[in-house]
């Protein structure tokens, strides 16, 4: 019997990390597989028996190595924030910012500092689907020269809660119940909502999150809020409020909910592959960095408090200043170094940017380097490359677990007069605190000007286009519909009648609650401001293709002529076209070549796409109608509200659908393309949705 059967032909190569160094790889010998103290490995396939049956030696110090790294492989995931995806990149500084602040990157127009940004969802562990209906952290670091500058936000710009002291009943409320270890990823459960319903100032983030907002189409098309009132300050020592935005080139968009269900089993890693090809076909994602900034004075004019992380400012009444650009060019090119190790920290700020006493923001000034230390396991992880500032660290700091460094010589201590060269502090250009003068007594209590918790949940709800709301009003209905306590439904129902009157009573009549809904208590009566278009992702949607893709169902016989002009047009516009075939081998086209598939039908819904064009041939159209898959392909893409292409080749899998009622007349979705052109259906589907066939496809209370 041969000792060393299973062995690959080709020896692996391994590439021993040193402190961020890799080691070179050179011609011969150092392609050579070692353990970790570097012995040449003569079997990696065998563990060490006596005799070829026999049992396994203790001795085998190889194979104890080998596992014993894979044991620890892991380390904690994140206790939210747990499911994410990053990418290296640039912010470009476009307008000075000195007036009001000294950030060093925000000086000079045209400086590009490196940046590497992780989106992620809230709710769900590190395996979770990524169409979870959550908010989606957007927390870039800026390896500025001045030092690291974390801005560690959320696609919404305002927070569920006011006191960090809440976070954690928050997140054991929202994250799986601790007994069943179920539902993972989702808010739809009682622990959740009976929390909101307890929760008045939630409710602001709660419309938020039941809004589309919550189900981005991409990553990449996705806004980003810092949501805290920061405070800059300037050279001369002035300080201004602020608060940061992210605008993505692409606009913003979103699926719908059904959608976002079967995209869950479609891809579950949707927007994890969709952010990783787009930055690996050269398609970089971009957005703009802006900001509000406000005085003092204006801060005491506004009828809310700027230290309440429930509250945004409309940019209606303070508008956004663009001091920037982000973007995202490079993929990581090891998942766990980077996207895992990445350790942001709310307090990693730059002389310029400094805090507020908002007690959400105070609380995460603590917590984000306390997680880090378990989850990193120590005080040095800002030695892990991903986390290293690329501007000189020096310090007395010294020892510690997991120490990379060898710090050298006597001096571990400041001041000091026997070591030449050690670090000393700077008072001109070293961090100040901004001197803001502090009193008061020492008191657990809530403000009272943070009281009103309605007015602007009412506002974001008042501020959304018709469908907008439907899909409010729908996300409600089915989350409360997955609590099993009446209790929680009608408590939560009791809560939305403090924001809108017939929001409440909608849901209500889609619960099938019965009987008066009678408001529950609220510390300060709801005001009605006037309506923010801002605030609603359709009321501000470019018509564009860009970054979107269509997908193309073919068969044996389609006009390939056909298919390469699409595809052509479709590139030409941005966005990319998938074919989707009986085979993944492809097809015969009708001119006899071979078109070759991305996707075959069962494993390329139409969820994938934003668009779809029907091209089978007229017999490839009836074999296809056979097929489920295919004719859910068209039900759903009718469903979504997609623009449809077609042929007709494609009439028996709308008639299987059921779709025959709909003809090109009546939609302005349906695009034949015997009668239209390619054109029309570019045009069409750079629209986006098919918003008047919604009420045709679900029923909304
Ligand atoms: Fe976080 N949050 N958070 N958070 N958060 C974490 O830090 C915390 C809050 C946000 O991609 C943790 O490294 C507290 C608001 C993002 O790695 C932890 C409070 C906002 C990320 C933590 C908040 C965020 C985190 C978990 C209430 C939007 C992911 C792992 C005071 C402005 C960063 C980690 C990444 C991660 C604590 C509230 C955004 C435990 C105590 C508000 C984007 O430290």
């Amino acid at each position: 019997m041969s000792q060393s059967r299973g062995r690959p032909p080709e020896p692996a190569k391994l590439l021993v990390g040193d402190g961020g160094e890799l080691h070179q790889q050179a011609e011969g010998p150092e392609t050579r597989l070692t353990t970790n103290q570097g012995l040449p490995v003569a079997d990696n396939q065998n563990s060490l028996k006596v005799g070829p049956r026999g049992p396994v030696l203790l001795q085998d110090f190889i194979l104890r190595e080998k596992i014993t790294h894979f044991d620890h492989e892991r380390i904690p995931e994140r206790v939210v924030h747990a499911r994410g995806s990053a990418a290296h990149g640039y912010f470009e500084c476009l307008e000075s910012v000195a007036d009001i602040t000294q950030a060093d990157f925000l000086q000079r127009p045209g400086e590009r500092t490196p940046v590497f940004t992780r989106f992620s969802t809230v709710a769900g562990n590190k395996g979770s689907a990524d169409l979870a209906r959550d908010v989606r952290g957007f927390a870039v670091k800026f390896y500025t020269r001045e030092g690291n500058f974390d801005l560690v936000g959320n696609n919404i710009p305002v927070f569920f809660i006011h006191d960090a002291i809440k976070f954690p009943d928050l997140i054991h409320a929202a994250k799986q119940d601790p007994d069943r270890e179920f539902p993972q990823a989702q808010t739809a459960h009682d622990t959740f909502w009976d929390y909101i319903s307890l929760t008045p100032e939630s409710l602001h983030m709660v419309m938020w999150i039941m809004s589309d907002r919550a189900i981005p189409r991409s990553l990449r098309m996705i806004e980003g809020f810092g949501i805290h009132t920061f405070r800059l300050v300037n050279a001369a020592g002035k300080s201004t409020f602020a608060k940061f935005h992210w605008r993505p080139k692409l606009g913003m968009q979103s699926v719908v909910w059904d959608e976002a269900l079967k995209l869950n089993g479609a891809d579950p890693d949707f927007h994890r592959r969709d952010l990783w090809n787009a930055i690996a076909g050269g398609d970089f994602p971009e957005w703009e960095l802006a900001l509000q900034t406000f005085s003092q004075e204006q801060a005491d004019s506004f009828d809310f408090d700027v230290l309440d992380a429930t509250k945004l400012i409309p940019e209606e009444v303070v508008p956004l200043r663009v001091v920037g650009r982000m973007v995202l060019d490079r993929n990581p090119g090891n998942f766990f170094a980077e996207t895992e190790q990445v350790a942001f920290c709310v307090a990693n700020v730059v002389s310029g940017i400094d805090f507020t006493n908002d007690p959400l923001m105070q609380g995460r000034l603590f917590s984000y380097l306390d997680t880090q230390l378990k989850r990193l396991g120590g005080p040095n992880f800002h030695q892990i490359p991903i986390n290293q500032a690329k501007c000189p660290v020096l310090n007395l700091q010294r020892d510690g677990h997991m120490q990379m460094g060898v710090p050298q010589g006597q001096v571990n201590y400041e001041p000091s007069s026997l070591g030449p060269t050690i670090a000393r502090e700077s008072a001109e250009t070293g961090y100040r605190t901004f001197p803001a003068p502090e009193a008061g007594d020492q008191l657990r209590v809530r403000p009272e000007s943070f009281a009103d918790h309605f007015t602007q949940a009412r506002l974001f709800f008042a501020s959304q286009t018709e469908p907008e709301q439907n899909h409010i009003v729908s996300a409600l209905v089915f989350e409360l519909s997955k609590c099993e306590m009446p209790r929680v439904r009608e408590a939560v129902v009791a809560q939305l009648a403090n924001v809108d009157d017939a929001l409440a009573t909608r849901v209500a009549a889609g619960l099938g609650l019965k009987g008066k809904i009678k408001p529950a208590e609220a510390a300060a009566p709801t005001r009605d401001m006037p309506p923010s278009p801002m605030l609603s992702i359709l009321a501000k949607a470019k018509p564009t293709l860009q970054g979107r893709k269509i997908g193309c169902l073919v068969s044996d016989g389609t006009d390939g002529a056909l298919v390469a002009k699409l595809k052509a047009a479709v590139e030409k516009a941005g966005a990319k076209l998938e074919i989707v075939a009986p085979k993944v081998g492809g097809v015969t086209t009708a001119g006899g070549d071979l078109l070759p598939a991305d996707h075959r039908v069962d494993g390329g819904p139409s969820v994938l796409f934003d668009a779809v064009a029907l091209l089978p041939s007229e017999e490839g159209g009836a074999q296809l109608a056979m097929e489920s898959a295919a004719v859910n392909f068209v039900r759903d893409a009718f469903a979504h509200l997609k623009v449809i292409a077609y042929l007709p080749g494609a009439t028996p899998l709308f008639v299987k659908g059921g779709l025959q009622v709909a003809t090109a007349d009546t939609d302005p979705g349906l695009i034949s393309l015997d009668n239209g052109s390619l054109d029309d259906f570019l045009a069409a589907a750079a629209g986006g949705r098919i918003w008047p066939r919604e009420p045709m496809v679900r029923l909304v209370p």
